[in-house]
């Protein structure tokens, strides 16, 4: 931006404005203090309505260096999106120390209580384009970059602890099978095609992530309520050049919340962005998303003791196994002020770490080691992408390094290389306060080999799966027989089932009849069937839910005479209990209610579906809810809600409603006077309602 236009305090002159030319009137709002409009080289521009032209319906002349400039930079806006992750959103923050972990690393940030370290944390989904939507079943990146005193830390996460490969070298052929299919160009932002499961079904590795994809982990209520995971073991290196492994963990303080499948999919046509917007408003409201952060730390002799190697990133290190230990806690509290300047320039790098931390030996970890800088060079164009204000390190940083592209430094001396003795300020080295590695005693083959200790691909998978309650076991199946279903190749279908025979037995089975297959396909072969593992309740959605109405929504649907001492009572009460409450209403201007009194509504109901919140009320005179008994979006409104679990208030116009709609009410549905009761189911979903509402697998 030109100084000028920044700096100016000059007012524009706005009678001039107004009249641009013979026939192009424009109406400028007046009033305010505007700074001059100018080009990007600072000239004054004196009409920004009417390119120049040789005569009012004359040709437009190139002279027109004003037009020029405008449109040449847009036609440059855009920068190539994301390889993956290109749909994301983000928001700034401060991570706080809480507990120190000075006897295994020299990290300042982990070490200095109290601390607050600013940090930019992006949230995306991985498969679909930069303008897919918010909810598909996909895996979401949790990716944080601190900006500690001794340079940037970037946890490049993702909100599933274990990933769906074991050796860099898979990574862009898993997502050539993901992404859209090269000759149609779809699905957009889906792995339900054939392409990624032909993929999935000749990599056995890739089954463990696939029960967490199957999961509701995938289709996440809201970011503000996602686990996060730096996925990979890294290294704590203390004063003494001492390590220990560590894996670090985001656990929010809102509890997990997942929505139920038919709900994400409808969620797609309701909102678009649904995930960014909720972010948006949670923040603008000043409630903060707040995660707490936590480590598993074991030693070598403790990894060597495990059933599994913890190297192999499609393996987790079980809570039961390594409690977590709570050490700080995140807090986003500010929302960028510009989307591409932020969110889209932020560049995170696994090789951001800082003296006290360092990498462990696991193959898919030391591949990303590569990947992430390279793909800037494209991206955002140059080498310099370090300057940009979102990815500088806020700790002082100089070297010797110098030009490229869009270099906005101007560094000053001759001195451009070390060792030198020229110049009494050129930075130096610092062998005690630097970034050292972690002195590991390497030997052995040299290969491309896979270790032995990689090959079980079976025992998590199962042990996962084990650990669910019932209603996500069904959930994890019926997802399976959702995607498999859109699988074209029969085959391939049978081999995944194959797949999921090795897994649990009655999980293969479930999946196959689901499938309506008359005979069940062979198992897998494997030279390593599953182990029986203890379960790991930890694994689970449903055990890891809070019964809050915090950071929650509530929609309470009304028309024209709508009791308005009940719709203020249960306002109160869900208010009370943390929730934001929205009214809907046939016109967003709002209903008359039974004191006469005018109620604006948040939402006009056709474009304000039940999707949008986590229980709802409806409150309807009889008049009014006959007004809506023809009314498609009333109907929907009630059975989406009722088919996705949520608890319901009604009195008895909404009693009228629930008959049109066809629901029949259950211990969910509740008498709207009775607003602790009502308060009470919607702090939850109703589990036991949903064999009532749709046939799982
Ligand atoms: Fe990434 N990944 N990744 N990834 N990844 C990118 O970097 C890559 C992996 C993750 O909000 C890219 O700037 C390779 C695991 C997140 O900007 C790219 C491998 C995990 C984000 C890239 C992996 C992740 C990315 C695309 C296997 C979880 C978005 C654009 C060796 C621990 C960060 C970019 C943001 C982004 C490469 C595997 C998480 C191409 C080669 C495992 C959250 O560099």
């Amino acid at each position: 931006m030109s100084k000028r236009s920044t700096q100016s305090t000059k007012p524009h002159d706005t009678t001039e404005a107004t009249t641009t030319g013979h026939g192009g009137e424009i109406h400028q709002p007046a009033g305010g203090s505007h700074p001059e409009l100018t080009t990007n080289h600072g000239v004054p521009i004196s009409d920004n309505q009417n390119s120049l032209k040789a005569n009012p319906r004359g040709p437009t002349l190139l002279e027109d260096f004003i037009l020029r400039e405008k449109i040449s930079h847009f036609d440059h806006e855009r920068i190539p999106e994301r390889i993956v992750h290109a749909r994301g959103t983000g928001a700034h923050g401060y991570f706080e120390l809480t507990k120190s972990l000075a006897l295994y690393t020299r990290a300042k940030v982990l070490t200095e209580v109290g601390v607050k370290t600013p940090l930019f944390t992006r949230f995306s989904t991985v498969a679909g384009g930069a303008g897919s939507v918010d909810t598909p079943r996909d895996v979401r990146g949790f990716a944080v970059k601190l900006y500690t005193t001794e340079g940037n830390w970037d946890i490049v996460g993702n909100n599933i602890p274990v990933f769906f490969i074991q050796d860099a070298i898979k990574f862009p052929d898993l997502i050539h099978a993901v992404k859209m299919e090269p000759d149609r160009g779809f699905p957009q932002a889906g792995s339900a095609h054939d392409t990624f499961y032909d993929f999935v079904s000749l990599t056995p590795e890739a089954i463990h992530m696939l029960m967490w994809a199957m999961s509701d982990r995938t289709i996440p209520r809201s970011l503000r309520m996602i686990e996060g995971f730096g996925v990979h073991s890294f290294r704590l290196i203390n004063d003494t050049g001492e390590s220990t492994f560590v894996k670090f963990h985001w656990r929010p303080k809102l509890g997990l919340q997942s929505t139920v499948w038919d709900e994400a999919v409808k969620l797609q046509s309701a909102d678009n962005d649904f995930h960014r917007r909720d972010l948006f408003e949670a923040i603008s409201a000043g409630n903060f998303p707040e995660w707490e952060f936590a480590v598993q730390l074991f030693t070598q002799e403790e990894a060597d003791a495990f059933p599994f190697d913890h190297l192999d990133a499609t393996k987790l290190v079980p809570e039961e196994l390594v409690p977590l230990q709570v050490i700080g806690r995140m807090v986003l509290d500010r929302w960028p002020d510009n989307f591409f300047a932020e969110t889209e320039q932020v560049a995170f790098f696994p090789t951001n770490i800082v003296p006290g931390i360092d990498f462990s030996n696991d193959p898919l970890l030391q591949g990303r080691l590569f990947s992430y800088q390279d793909t800037q060079l494209s991206r955002l164009g140059g080498p310099n992408f370090h300057q940009i204000p979102i990815n500088a390190p806020k700790c002082p940083f100089a070297n010797q390094q110098r030009d490229g592209h869009m270099q906005m430094q101007v560094p000053k001396g001759r001195v451009a290389y070390e060792p030198s003795s020229l110049a009494a300020d050129s930075p130096r080295e610092s062998p005690k306060a630097g970034f050292r590695s972690f002195a590991a005693d390497e030997s052995g083959a040299k290969g491309r080999i896979r270790a032995e200790s990689f090959a079980d691909h079976y025992s998590q998978a199962r042990q996962f799966f084990r650990s669910q309650t019932d209603t996500e076991q069904a959930h994890i199946a019926s997802s399976l027989v959702f995607e498999l279903s859109k699988v074209e190749t029969e085959y391939i279908r049978e081999l995944m089932v194959g797949h999921l025979l090795r897994v649990d037995d009655s999980l293969g089975k479930r999946v196959a009849d689901g499938l309506g297959m008359d005979k069940l396909p062979p198992a897998a072969e494997t030279t390593v069937p599953a182990e029986d593992r203890p379960n790991s309740p930890a694994l689970q959605i449903i055990g890891k839910m809070k019964p809050t109405l915090e950071g929650r929504a509530v929609g309470i649907l009304v028309n024209h005479g709508s009791d308005a001492a009940l719709v203020a009572a249960l306002k109160k009460a869900a208010t009370d209990a943390g929730a934001t409450v929205k009214i809907v209403a046939p016109k967003v201007g709002g209903a008359k209610l039974s004191d006469g009194a005018l109620l604006k509504a948040h939402g006009q109901l056709a474009g304000t579906p039940s999707m949008l919140f986590d229980a709802v009320a409806i409150i309807l005179s009889e008049a009014g809810a006959k007004a809506l008994s023809t009314e498609g979006a009333a109907i929907d409104f009630v059975r989406n809600a009722f088919g996705h679990l949520k608890a319901i208030a009604i009195d008895a116009g909404g009693q009228a409603l629930l008959k049109t709609a066809g629901v029949k009410p259950d211990a969910g549905v509740v008498a709207a006077h009775d607003t602790t009761k009502f308060i009470d189911a919607a702090k939850t979903r109703q589990w036991a309602r949903e064999p009532s509402v749709r046939t799982l697998a």
